[in-house]
């Protein structure tokens, strides 16, 4: 592909907009400890797994991107997840015998507390009269069955979890965990569920103390954030099976904005929801096909995300197999 053959954006554009974005970036606190973390997990789950192969890692992005308005930041731009979707879709790659990366907002749903009350600590637990803690009658069987799950893929090296915040910090930690995931060619799976801000205040313009409301209506200019999916694809990894969400309010207009999407990003698939059913269906829609998913409604406790994994993981595998035969 030549310079200017993408028509909205340049690729020297592109990639100008990329530099400028991680120049100014303010840079990650802890971007050693994650790389070695990044480093020790691939590491482990490079090697062959016996009779099954060579093992698969999904990168599972969950959560909103925040865009901070002042250094010292006070006030910020969000977006819309409440983590569930990636929450949901990593339990049930563990269980398809993927290791998973889970690059999530901070305090949003995470792996195998779905079944747990908002405020476990508070709800789940009690004193005794000796002032000791033990877990109460109604939630144990759903307070062991979380710890235990989730101790044993923590624990057993097959779930790595990295908190983000920002768009500063996500965008960052992705390229590290993309650079990192390159020698698991095709192998490795971006599964993209985390809604990710589309303007931001780039750091160096932004103003270092709380705004002030006395100050009157508030004029602020934000710059798009590139398009981080194109490079993904072409440069960070470029053989990794990428799958990317597409949410709209508007029925209408979803399909339609998920195929766009599809051959923008040259994805390998596009998995398009809408907010009010985003738990009863999803449509996975790739070059050739458009699949409805259901929910099996029959079951109180079935998610979406059970059947929407077995169909990704079965197209992973034929994408295996079509490359590296
Ligand atoms: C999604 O569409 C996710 O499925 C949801 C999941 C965020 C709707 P919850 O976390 O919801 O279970 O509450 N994620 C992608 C959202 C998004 O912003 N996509 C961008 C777009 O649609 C592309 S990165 O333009």
């Amino acid at each position: 592909m030549d310079a200017t053959s993408n028509s909205e954006t340049p690729k020297d554009t592109l990639y100008d907009e990329i530099n400028t974005f991680f120049e100014s970036a303010p840079p990650l606190k802890d971007g050693p400890d994650i790389s070695r973390k990044l480093k020790e997990f691939i590491e482990r789950n490079s090697q062959s797994t016996g009779g099954r192969g060579a093992s698969r890692v999904v990168c599972v992005t969950s959560g909103g991107t925040t865009v901070p308005l002042e250094k010292r930041c006070v006030r910020y731009i969000d977006n819309f997840s409440s983590g569930h979707r990636g929450a949901a879709s990593t339990e049930y790659f563990l269980k398809a015998g993927y290791s998973v990366i889970f690059l999530s907002r901070r305090g949003t749903c995470q792996p195998f507390c779905r079944s747990l009350p908002e405020d476990p600590l508070l709800e789940c637990f009690e004193v005794s009269k000796e002032l000791n803690v033990r877990v109460c009658q109604s939630h144990s069987e759903a307070v062991r069955t979380a710890i235990g799950e989730h101790c044993a893929a923590v624990e057993g090296g097959l779930l790595l979890k990295l908190p983000f915040t920002t768009i500063f910090e996500y965008l960052q930690i992705l390229q590290l965990i993309a650079m990192s995931m390159k020698n698991l060619g095709t192998h490795a799976m971006f599964y993209l569920a985390a809604a990710v801000s589309d303007f931001y205040v780039p750091w160096k313009s932004m103003v270092e103390h709380k705004i002030q409301s006395s100050s009157g209506p508030l004029d602020m200019r934000l710059v798009q954030v590139p398009k981080m999916l194109s490079v993904l694809r072409k440069d960070w990894a470029p053989v990794a099976f990428c799958i990317s969400f597409k949410l709209e309010t508007d029925s209408k207009i979803l399909l339609e904005k998920a195929e766009i999407a599809l051959k923008k990003y040259n994805m390998h698939a596009v998995v398009a929801n809408e907010l009010l059913t985003r738990k009863e269906v999803v449509v996975v829609v790739t070059s050739s096909e458009k699949i409805s998913v259901h929910r099996d409604k029959t079951e109180a406790s079935a998610d979406v995300e059970s059947p929407l994994i077995e169909l990704l993981a079965e197209k992973h595998s034929s994408y295996i197999e079509h490359l590296d035969s």
